[in-house]
């Protein structure tokens, strides 16, 4: 999602400055960035207030419901390459990311910026981003570079790249130390957000009640559809539930586009009677993350990643 507004960015101007604890520093030109070694990943990002909306007493914040996920395939230059051209120096333990966008948040005036720890920022899969979907970033995405770090809860992406700083200590800006915490109550601490917790969603079946939102269903055989993924690890699992999460089956698991994009799966279904249903899915990563039927509540809404609950009414046959 997007804190402020999206800056306006001419690419002629435009130049990444690297910085901080590190013996050369660097500024790149667009063009110099593309020239650069190139990868193309295929990555799921969720921003981790995905689901806020549905925790009670509800956080106050973008009311998320289910909407804030996607898949696309970046290119981009690993981070890496450049960090290992400017030179980490020895007591280097983060790395911040400064973007162009501002605004006041918590009574702070500010740019949108966030560090990664030195470990993580060098992994081989996190990607100075200039394309999406083989298209140039378009501006909600962070025209004309951004972060892509798989696997984290989408505000670690940072987008509107201007400046990458190598620190030696902690980054204490609002969107570290304040925003994106784990907690109960504003004067607690609380945990980093970081990785994606394992998720399922499906595709609901039948089609909406306009003003309920209840869903009805034709009888007969469905194919449930639905995707998953983790930042943990990849999905080795995921199971059905047709009543409210008593009893579960195994979905089909699909192919995934990369180790880092969600997986597909599908559950097919016969419904033995006319009536009403809660279908659930439940997701199991390779590090043995699950899904709760209900997730912990926390200040900021973050990272919930309780089941999915769908009500289907499946009609009555209609006789001929
Ligand atoms: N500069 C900047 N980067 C940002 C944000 C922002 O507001 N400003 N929002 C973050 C959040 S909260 C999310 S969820 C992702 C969303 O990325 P997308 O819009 O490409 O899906 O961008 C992240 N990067
Ligand atoms: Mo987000």
């Amino acid at each position: 999602m997007i804190h402020y507004d999206i800056p306006v960015v001419d690419p002629g101007d435009w130049r990444l400055s690297v910085g901080g604890q590190v013996s050369r520093e660097l500024s790149l030109s667009l063009d110099e960035l593309r020239s650069r070694p190139s990868v193309t990943l295929a990555v799921t990002l969720e921003c981790a207030g995905n689901g806020r909306a549905q925790l009670s007493p509800r956080p106050l914040s973008q009311p998320w419901l289910l909407e804030a996920v996607g898949t696309a395939e970046w290119t981009g230059t690993p981070l890496r390459g450049l960090l290992e051209e400017a030179g980490v120096e020895g007591g280097a333990t983060e790395v911040l990311f400064s973007a162009l966008d501002r605004g006041v948040e918590g009574g702070e005036e500010q740019q949108f910026e966030r560090s990664l720890p030195l470990t993580e920022a060098l992994r081989e899969e996190v990607l100075l981003a200039y394309a999406m979907n083989g298209q140039p970033l378009p501006p909600q995405h962070g025209y004309p570079l951004r972060l892509v770090v798989p696997g984290w809860y989408g505000m670690t992406s940072v987008k509107w790249l201007e400046r990458i700083n190598v620190l030696d200590r902690p980054f204490e800006g609002y969107q570290q130390a304040r925003g994106y915490r784990l907690r109960q109550s504003p004067d607690e601490q609380g945990e980093p957000v970081s990785r994606m917790l394992p998720r399922s969603l499906m595709i609901p079946p039948g089609i909406p009640d306009f003003a309920t939102r209840e869903r009805t269903l034709a009888p007969g055989p469905v194919t449930v559809l639905g995707r998953a993924w983790s930042g943990f690890g990849s999905v080795e699992r995921v199971e059905v539930s047709a009543d409210g999460g008593a009893g579960w089956s195994e979905a089909r698991l699909g192919p995934q586009p990369s180790r880092w994009a969600w997986r597909s799966w599908e559950w097919d279904w016969e419904p033995a009677e006319p009536g009403a249903y809660e279908l659930c899915c439940r997701a199991t990563d390779s590090a043995g993350n699950g899904q709760p039927l209900e997730a912990p509540w926390n200040l900021g809404g973050y990272a919930n990643n309780e089941v999915q609950r769908v009500s289907v009414v499946v009609a009555e046959a209609r006789s001929a």
